[in-house]
């Protein structure tokens, strides 16, 4: 059955891999699967055929078939379900993958998420420099947490999972900041996340489109 997702039409990161998007494309060419995009734009998403996907009038949304998604906890967690290679057999690990998927979602994304939204929109306002110390102290908080959990591994529980795929993807918006690079063992960590052959592949059909290019190679 055909899968398609949605992408920004034009992302405002230019195609660094930034948007959401990203994360779905790199799960889908981990089990090698294909898959179509249809790109919006900003006004398209709040329109109400878009809108029926997404009732935030966001992207990525996923179809297939009868099937409609949007979250891309949800939609990644779906596509590791369905194939193999990006949760273990085992129940326990497998539970534990998922766990890692919430955990980056709910306990990483959220104060890193607050950080780039400072950033970006909030850097003219009269309170930003003295806010600014206590939303990076909260990032730097749960990077302490997740580097000292992470030790000297190359990923989270085993093997790599949709867990790492989910914690990669949250930690890359870290990346303009500077930040990750305080954490040494995180940093490597995404390193080899992005290292990853379908990583690559996902980078470049998404850089495509911002470009203009076709992907090379
Ligand atoms: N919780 C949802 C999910 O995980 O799917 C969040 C989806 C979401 O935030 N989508 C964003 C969106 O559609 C795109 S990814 N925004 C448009 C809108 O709300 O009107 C967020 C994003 C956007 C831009 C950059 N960037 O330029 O660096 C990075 C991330």
């Amino acid at each position: 059955m055909t899968i398609t997702i949605t992408a920004f039409e034009r992302s405002p990161d230019g195609g660094k891999g930034l948007a959401r998007d990203t994360r779905v494309r790199w799960a889908l060419e981990e089990i090698s699967q294909p898959y179509q995009v249809r790109l919006v734009s900003f006004a398209a998403m709040k329109e109400s055929a878009h809108l029926a996907l997404h009732p935030f009038g966001q992207i990525p949304t996923y179809e297939e078939g009868d099937l409609a998604l949007f979250e891309t906890g949800s939609i990644v967690l779906h596509i590791a379900s369905h194939h193999a290679g990006l949760l273990p057999d085992d129940a326990n690990a497998r539970a534990r993958a998922i766990t890692w998927m919430f955990a980056a979602l709910n306990s990483v994304e959220p104060s890193i998420l607050e950080f780039a939204t400072a950033r970006i929109f909030e850097s003219d306002k009269p309170w930003y420099e003295a806010r600014l110390p206590l939303v990076v102290d909260r990032v730097r908080g749960r990077l302490n947490q997740l580097s000292a959990r992470l030790g000297d591994a190359d990923w989270l529980d085993g093997a790599f999972s949709a867990g790492d795929l989910m914690m990669v993807s949250v930690l890359l918006r870290l990346k303009p900041s500077g930040l990750l690079d305080e954490f040494p063992k995180l940093a490597a960590y995404v390193a080899r996340g992005e290292a990853r052959p379908a990583y690559q592949r996902a980078f470049a059909a998404q850089l495509a489109v911002n470009t203009g290019k076709p992907p090379a190679g």
